[in-house]
């Protein structure tokens, strides 16, 4: 830490990252300031309280604060281009996030997961081998455990890292062991701009990466010329060739394939779905990576069961199947609950319960499936309408806009026969209507098991 000693340090947000920030530096005895442009996002007793006489400055963002920083420390959902951050930060200002801090200051090898969709899943099953094959790991990240908080631990044999394209923006210093994009799809296009930009700063994560794994399938994930890693490794939904990962149909059952070796069948795995199948493959190439066997990890794999409100079924006994997948925040989530719950339909029907906040996303990806899997749309929130446009002409009828989930629960209970599923995969951020992701998924089950209570 002495690189930060005696520079004036500026830490920008005061939400978990923010107080995981101001916790190293007090415990290092370093001084700070922190600067957040919400009005109470702590309570200033209970700053004073945990950091002493460190300043707080609350309810703007205070540019002569920012002017004078060395080393700006700042929260991922903080935009950088806001005019009162960007045209206050000084020339030789230090511009860092938390993982860039720590990446200065660990050298445990680092296993770096980002990427559109199935970060969080791949991480936890990464974390859970880790343990099964008895090695000391620690997760960390977007996931929501702030890496600071977990420097001071035990000697670590890897770090498994979820990052976001936010949190990839601020990262210089990073050398992972094995770092992969799973997938890119639009997000956050409200702060990105482009996809061509989002897809770049994504790409961040390979640089001076030892191993690479990427989609080959998905143009956007390999490796482009500046951030060439020294060693890639590839996975994706076809035969692998040599030593990469891939899928092969073989007697009629879906394998998981490394290069010619049959590893395993899908159906003997909790997580169905070609996504599902995508993500073990890179979890897969991950842990071989760092040296992980093969064989110990899918063994191990199999007793892995899914993260909540991913894709989630919720006990109701009604004999309707309520799917929460209320984690699908983007359009390629959607896309892929529907494309790998479909099969499962055989004849019934499918209702999707979908918007809320777009993000600035084009939801023409999803027409297709929505035009033809989906038998009926309920959409809510601020881009709900955007979504139930995709609509053809005749299916006004089976196309509904409401305004809260109570009412799509109500409006699809009174319509679904035994066997349906009625799939809750927004495509959007829950923010219009909702605290965040966890809050809407729980609303989700609340209406499911109440109204069923009263029905
Ligand atoms: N703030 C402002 N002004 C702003 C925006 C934020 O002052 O314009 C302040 C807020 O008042 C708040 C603080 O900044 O006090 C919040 O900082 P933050 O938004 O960076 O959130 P944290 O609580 O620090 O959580 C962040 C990640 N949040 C975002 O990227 C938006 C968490 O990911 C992450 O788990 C955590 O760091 C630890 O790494 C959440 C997320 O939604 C789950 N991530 C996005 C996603 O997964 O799609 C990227
Ligand atoms: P992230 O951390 O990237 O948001 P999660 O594992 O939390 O990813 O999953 C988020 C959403 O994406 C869920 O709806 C899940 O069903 C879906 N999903 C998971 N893996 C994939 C994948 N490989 N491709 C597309 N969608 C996926």
């Amino acid at each position: 830490t002495t690189q930060l000693a005696n520079k004036r340090i500026v830490i920008l947000g005061i939400g978990i990252t923010g107080l995981s920030c101001a916790r190293f530096l007090h415990g290092h005895q370093l001084p700070f300031a922190v600067n957040d442009s919400r009005a109470m996002p702590i309570s200033p007793g209970d700053f004073k309280q945990q950091f002493a006489d460190n300043r707080l400055v609350l309810g703007h963002w205070d540019s002569a604060l920012i002017a004078q920083a060395e080393v700006l420390i700042v929260s991922p959902g903080i935009d950088l281009a806001t005019p009162e951050i960007n045209d206050a930060i000084s020339v030789d200002c230090d511009v860092i996030g938390d993982i860039e801090l720590f990446c200065r200051l660990s050298d445990t090898p680092i296993i770096a997961v980002t990427g559109s969709n199935g970060k969080s899943t791949v991480v936890s099953m990464l974390n859970y081998l880790g343990k099964a094959l008895n090695y000391q790991v620690q997760l960390g990240g977007n996931i929501g455990l702030p890496v600071l908080d977990q420097i001071a631990q035990d000697a670590v044999d890897v770090m498994i890292l979820e990052l976001s394209s936010f949190q990839l923006e601020t990262i210089r210093s990073m050398k992972p062991l094995a770092a992969t994009v799973l997938n890119v799809s639009d997000d956050h296009l409200d702060r990105h701009k482009s996809l061509a930009n989002y897809s770049a700063i994504k790409q961040r994560i390979y640089k001076n990466a030892t191993y690479a794994v990427y989609n080959r399938q998905d143009q956007a994930t390999t490796p482009t010329a500046n951030y060439q890693a020294s060693q890639m490794l590839s996975f994706g939904a076809d035969q692998p060739t040599s030593e990469n990962l891939g899928l092969a149909v073989i007697n009629g059952d879906l394998q998981l394939m490394h290069g010619k070796r049959v590893l395993c069948a899908l159906a003997d795995l909790p997580l169905q779905g070609i996504h599902n199948a995508l993500n073990y493959l890179a979890v897969l190439a991950l842990g071989h990576c760092a040296g992980w066997d093969i064989t110990a990890m899918l063994s191990a794999l199999k007793s892995f069961k899914g993260l909540a409100h991913r894709c989630e079924l919720i006990a109701s006994n009604d004999g309707i199947r309520w799917i929460n997948d209320s984690k699908a925040t983007n359009v390629g989530a959607t896309l892929a609950a529907i494309q790998g719950l479909a099969p499962s339909l055989q004849g019934k029907q499918l209702f999707l319960i979908a918007g809320g906040d777009g993000k600035g996303a084009d939801f023409q990806p999803l027409a297709q499936a929505i035009q033809t899997q989906v038998d009926y749309l309920i959409t809510l929130g601020k881009d709900g309408q955007a979504i139930a446009d995709l609509r053809l002409a005749s299916q006004v009828e089976c196309t509904t806009h409401v305004s809260s989930l109570a009412e799509a629960v109500t409006w699809a209970r009174k319509r679904a026969q035994p066997g349906d599923m009625v799939l809750l995969s927004p495509a959007c951020a829950s923010l219009d209507m909702f605290a965040n992701y966890v809050e809407r998924g729980v609303v989700f089950i609340k209406s499911v098991l109440l109204q069923k209570e009263h029905s």
